[in-house]
C-alpha cells in the first residue's frame, strides 16, 4: 500500500536503521544521508519515510510529504553553504533510477554542467 513500508526497499530499511547510512538531517517526515557513490562534494540524498516509488508518485499521493522534501533539500544546500546546486528526482529507470523510493539528490559543492547526461 503507498505509503506503507516494503520490506525488499533499501530506503526503508535505512530509515528503520536496518541498513547503516551517514544521516546529515532527520526530521519527524524525511531522512537525509549522504549517497554512497557521491558525484560531487555534497551528495545527499532527502527522503520521505513513507515509501513512495517515485517523485511523481510522492507529489500526486502526498503532497505535504513532497513539500517537506523539498524543504529539506533547501536546509540541506543551507548546511552545507551551498551557493549553487541541484535537486535531482531521477523518476523511472530510462532516466536512471534505480532505487524505487522517492528521493531527491541535492547536488553541490563543484561546478555544474548543463544540460546534464
Ligand atoms: O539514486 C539512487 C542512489 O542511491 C545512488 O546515487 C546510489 C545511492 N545509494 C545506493 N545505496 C545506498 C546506500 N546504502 N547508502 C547511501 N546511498 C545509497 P537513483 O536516482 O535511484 O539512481
Amino acid at each position: 500500500m503507498a505509503g506503507e513500508p516494503q520490506d525488499d526497499c533499501l530506503f526503508c530499511k535505512i530509515v528503520a536503521g536496518h541498513v547503516p547510512a551517514t544521516i546529515v538531517r532527520e526530521t519527524e517526515t524525511t531522512v537525509a544521508f549522504r549517497d554512497i557513490n557521491p558525484q560531487a562534494p555534497t551528495h545527499v540524498l532527502v527522503i520521505p519515510k513513507a515509501h513512495y516509488a517515485d517523485a511523481a508518485t510522492l507529489a500526486t499521493a502526498a503532497p505535504d510529504l513532497a513539500a517537506d522534501v523539498l524543504r529539506e533539500t533547501q536546509a540541506v544546500a543551507d548546511e552545507d553553504k551551498l551557493e549553487s546546486y541541484r535537486i535531482v528526482f531521477n523518476t523511472g529507470t530510462g532516466a536512471g533510477q534505480t532505487v524505487f523510493h522517492a528521493h531527491a539528490h541535492v547536488v553541490g559543492g563543484r561546478g555544474l554542467q548543463w544540460p546534464p547526461g
